[in-house]
């Protein structure tokens, strides 16, 4: 009796942790990864790549492009709007970065100087 009552939990916590997995792995599955400008890459005027894109919370976006003259700066609405770096912002530069979106809204330009007033700048809502 004892060893019946013990598979039928074993079952039970087996069935949970399939349950889990599963669980886990739509959650991975239905994440996604964007290549920002697509094949162009991340580059001058990329502004409107992320027009009729649906974006989620968890994605990422795959920077692509030549670390000697852009870089990627994750900034607030005022630095996106207006080019300008905040303080202590997030800096990447290895021209290959892979950024996972939060949720709500996104921004990125590339700081090298003219280089986000020439449309290098991206404001990406994850839902
Ligand atoms: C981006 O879209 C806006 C609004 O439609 C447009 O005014 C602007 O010229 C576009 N920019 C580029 C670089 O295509
Ligand atoms: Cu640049």
């Amino acid at each position: 009796m004892a060893q019946g009552r013990g598979s039928a939990a074993q079952a039970a916590v087996a069935l949970s942790l399939a349950l889990l997995l599963l669980l886990l792995h739509s959650e991975l599955a239905d994440s996604a990864t964007f290549t920002v400008g697509d094949s162009g890459g991340w580059t001058f005027n990329t502004v409107n790549w992320t027009k009729g894109k649906r974006f989620r919370a968890g994605d990422v976006l795959v920077f692509k492009y030549n670390p000697s003259v852009h870089n990627v700066v994750v900034v607030d609405a005022g630095g996106y709007n207006a080019c300008t770096t905040p303080r202590g912002a997030k800096v990447y530069r290895s021209g290959n970065d892979r950024v996972k979106l939060a949720r709500g809204a996104n921004y990125f330009i590339c700081n090298f100087p003219a280089h986000c007033e020439g449309g290098m700048k991206i404001a990406v809502n994850a839902v």
